[in-house]
Parts: C-alpha cells; sequence; structure tokens
C-alpha cells in the first residue's frame, strides 16, 4: 500500500476563492525540498516562518510551520504552508512540489504514517477518520470518545493474563513426562473463566462508535386522529404521511430523516394505538406500531388537546415501554390561550407530566419540540452515567472480543477434559484474535480499510 520513504505533498485544506489553503509536506526530503522551493535555509528546528514566496511571477504571503522529526504530527519531518491563495495558484505550489521530488499523498497517508511512527494507536487512527466525516456535533462527540478510549489497555491486561496461563499450560506440557504439576486444573479453569469474565465486561460495557454514530430512532405515538401524521409532516417540513380525518389512516410504519442543529434523527410516524384491535389489518398495524416504539429511543405521545376524554390516550401510555418519552399536546390552534392553560393543566394532572403545545396547522410549537428531541437524544447518548462509563469500540474491536470469548470459553471446556494441548492452541488463537488491537499484528488489508475512510490531506 502505502510507502513510507517516500516525501508526500498534499493540500489539506477545502477549495474555495476565499479559505485559507494549507500545503502538507511530510518525509525525510522535507526540508531539503522547502529550501530549494523557497530560496531559503529553513533550519531542522520547531518554527513559524513569515515570508513571501514567488509563484509564476506572483509574490505571495505565507506562513511556514515547521515541525522536524520526531515532534510533528506523522513523527517525520513535516511542514505546512498556509497560503492565502487561489486554487489556480495553490494547483501550481502542489505540482512544484511534485518536480521537486514530492509524491502526492494518498487517502489518510499522513495518519498512517503517524501510527506507523508509533504517535497515535489504530483506534486513535480510526477515531480521527471518523472525526473527519462527522457531519454533525452527534457524531463528533462520538468520535471524540473513540478518541479518548481506554481499550489498548485493557485488551493490553488481559492478553497479558492469557499469556501467563498459557506459559504455565505449556511449561506443564514440557514437563508432563516427569510428573511434575507446574498449574493445577482447578486454579487452570479458575483463570480461563476470570479472563473470559474480563472479556465479557468489556463487551458488555462497551459501546460501538456504529451505535453511538448512528442516527436515533423516535417514534410518534398516541391515539388515533391525534395528529401525529401532521405533526410528522410539520416537523419534516414535507407532506410525506399521509393525513385524513379518518381514524386509522396510518397503517404501516414509515420513516423519515429529521434535520436537527446538532443531530439528525429518524422519525417514525406509525398507526394510532388501538387497545383491541377489531380486524386483521388493525392488529398488524399495531403490532408493528409497537414494535417501532420498543425500537425506539424516544417517544413522542401526541394527544389532541381538543378531546373531552383522554381515556384511550391514559390506556396507551401504559401500554408504552418506560422509555423517554416527550408529551405534545397537539391541534391547539383550535382553542384559544385561555382554553390552551386551562386544557394544559388538567392533561397535566391526568398524565403526571408537561405537554408541549402545538400545532401542525400554524406551526406552533415546532421548534421548541425539535429543541426537546434534540436535548433528549443527546443527553441518552453522552450524559447519562450509563453510558458515560462505557469504553468505545469499533466494530472491528468487538469483533475480535466476541471471537476471544469463544476461545476461551472453549479453552475451559477442554482444560476440564484435560486437554492441555487443545487448551494452548486456544490460547494462543484468543491471544492472536486479540493482537489485532496492537499496531505489529494488525494486516495489509485492515490497515487499507481503515485508512481509506481518510480524505487526501489528513
Ligand atoms: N386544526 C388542526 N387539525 C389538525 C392538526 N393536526 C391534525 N389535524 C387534523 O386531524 C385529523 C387527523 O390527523 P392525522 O395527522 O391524520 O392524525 P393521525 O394521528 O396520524 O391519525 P391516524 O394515522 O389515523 O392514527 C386530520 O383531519 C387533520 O387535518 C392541527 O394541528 N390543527
Ligand atoms: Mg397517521
Amino acid at each position: 500500500m502505502y510507502n513510507i520513504d517516500d516525501t508526500i505533498v498534499a493540500v489539506s485544506s477545502g477549495s474555495g476563492s476565499a479559505a485559507k489553503k494549507i500545503i502538507r509536506i511530510s518525509g525525510d526530503k522535507t526540508f531539503d525540498i522547502l529550501n530549494f522551493f523557497a530560496a531559503q535555509n529553513f533550519q531542522k528546528q520547531r518554527n513559524i516562518i513569515h515570508t513571501s514566496i514567488n509563484v509564476d511571477d506572483l509574490e505571495l504571503e505565507c506562513r511556514f510551520y515547521l515541525f522536524p522529526s520526531p515532534n510533528s504530527y506523522t513523527g517525520s519531518d513535516l511542514a505546512e504552508i498556509h497560503i492565502f491563495a487561489c486554487d489556480e495558484a495553490v494547483e501550481l505550489i502542489f505540482s512544484r512540489f511534485l518536480t521537486l521530488g514530492c509524491r502526492g499523498a494518498l487517502a489518510g497517508e499522513f495518519t498512517y504514517r503517524a501510527y506507523i511512527n508509533g504517535k497515535m494507536d489504530l483506534s486513535k487512527a480510526e477515531a480521527v477518520a471518523q472525526l473527519i466525516q462527522s457531519s454533525n456535533q452527534y457524531q463528533l462527540c462520538a468520535a471524540q470518545r473513540l478518541f479518548g478510549g481506554s481499550i489498548e489497555k485493557k485488551i493490553g491486561q488481559i492478553r497479558r493474563e492469557i499469556l501467563e496461563l498459557l506459559s504455565l499450560i505449556e511449561a506443564g506440557l514440557d514437563f508432563s513426562a516427569e510428573d511434575i504439576e507446574i498449574i493445577a486444573p482447578k486454579k487452570a479453569i479458575e483463570t480461563a473463566e476470570k479472563i473470559r469474565g474480563g472479556l465479557g465486561e468489556l463487551l458488555s460495557g462497551s459501546i460501538t462508535f456504529e451505535q453511538i454514530a448512528q442516527a436515533p430512532s423516535v417514534v410518534i405515538a398516541g391515539d388515533t386522529n391525534a395528529g401525529k401524521s401532521s405533526l410528522v409532516n410539520a416537523l419534516i417540513g414535507t407532506k410525506r404521511s399521509i393525513v385524513s380525518d379518518q381514524s386509522g389512516t396510518t397503517r404501516d410504519v414509515l420513516e423519515h430523516w429529521l434535520k436537527l442543529d446538532k443531530c439528525d434523527c429518524v422519525l417514525f410516524d406509525c398507526a394510532g394505538l388501538v387497545a383491541e384491535p377489531t380486524d386483521i389489518l388493525q392488529t398488524l398495524a399495531n403490532a408493528a406500531a409497537l414494535r417501532a416504539i420498543d425500537d425506539a429511543m424516544l417517544i413522542i405521545f401526541c394527544a389532541d388537546i381538543t378531546k373531552p376524554d383522554y381515556s384511550k390516550d391514559l390506556e396507551i401510555l401504559k401500554r408504552l415501554s418506560k422509555k423517554p418519552a416527550i408529551y405534545a399536546a397537539t391541534k391547539c390552534d383550535c382553542l384559544t390561550d385561555t382554553q390552551i392553560s386551562t386544557k394544559l393543566k388538567s392533561l397535566t394532572k391526568l398524565f403526571g407530566t408537561d405537554f408541549t403545545i402545538t400545532s401542525a396547522k400554524t406551526g406552533l410549537g415546532l421548534e421548541k419540540l425539535k429543541e426537546l428531541i434534540e436535548q433528549n437524544i443527546i443527553t441518552q447518548t453522552f450524559n447519562t452515567s450509563e453510558t458515560a462509563e462505557k469504553t468505545a469500540l469499533t466494530e472491528r474491536h468487538k469483533q475480535a472480543v466476541i471471537e476471544a470469548i469463544k476461545n476461551i470459553e472453549n479453552a475451559c471446556g477442554e482444560l476440564e477434559k484435560g486437554s492441555e494441548e487443545i487448551t494452548a492452541m486456544l490460547l494462543r488463537s484468543a491471544l492472536q484474535t486479540l493482537s489485532s488491537f496492537e499496531a505489529e499484528h494488525i494486516d495489509e488489508q485492515i490497515l487499507e480499510t481503515i485508512f481509506s475512510r481518510f480524505c487526501i490531506g489528513k
């Protein structure tokens, strides 16, 4: 894949007429090439030099940021040229570097070098990739969690325990003819079970980046005709769900993409819940709605403010799982302000919670509702003690831990049977699997997959 002996160059900032451009160079020949290019004599020391360069008879002001090895992002000599110039001028500078002996960097190649030179571990490199790709604050938080993860430390400890057990078992095999017991079978089983427990804890106490970063799902629930589909349409700003005054208009679970400021979410519109379905269509629609509710992270419970009686709504609420919920009073355009406040008081008393007043018709309360959805998602994902304590894993890490657990469980079984040779083989296999967390054992293909997710210049 990447040849790490080359000196590489890339434009690491975005294009556009006004933006500051950054050209990044890294590799052994960085300083030689730079001095030739700028007709200067830059010393190999950390520095910022404000100067001008001549490009195609144009004098351009720029700043050179110099980072000699090993104290640079990549670990090798690195320099950045920060310049305010049009794309064409930047293109010219870039071509000039190519003719001076640089090679255009491939996607993720700077971070790959940082990894190869031991400047960051693979999880951090993956986190950088995720940070670069993060399209919203929600994903950004998830990537930062991954970046700060302590997974290597935890895995390192478990690997040491496996290695210790393996060496005792192997020593036992070496001395088997002499009848010397290095480790008692009971003790070996106990140790293996402890290792299995450690891996299990790691898995149950973890959350994958994919889980954090995937769009959270929010479901609209309530009685039939509560104005659920109208509210969904008003929130997403298009008339996607069919609305009618007939009770039971929505049957299928409909999926909508709701754009919010800090995070997006998938908003599910589903059938109004019926306590006792009277036909097969109602039964199926009910079941689908309940499934969507179960899978969702957050419920928006709708109650029609114009209704005289809420016994059905209260029944429905009982059937909802104890999920976090936001309560919306719908169709508030139908009542006067005084009527609304009286009704709100009785709703609060009846349901034991506050309602947000909304109207799909006038747009009343929609911004407030969006804010509440966003706040709720962010709190649930990042601020609860439950998620805050979890170790962030990538899907690749998770698969490795699952595989190692299988090996250790099988090893326990073999120890019970007294077959120490197979046990040793299984322990070696677990070690091998867990070594995928460490630099020296990553195979090229995995590296390529990870670093190809980067953009050029990073
Ligand atoms: N005035 C007014 N009418 C509304 C509002 N929201 C919904 N309605 C009306 O209420 C009726 C039911 O609306 P829907 O959005 O279809 O209700 P639903 O909860 O999706 O109904 P089902 O899919 O049958 O469960 C329709 O006639 C809507 O026009 C609102 O904010 N103001
Ligand atoms: Mg509907």
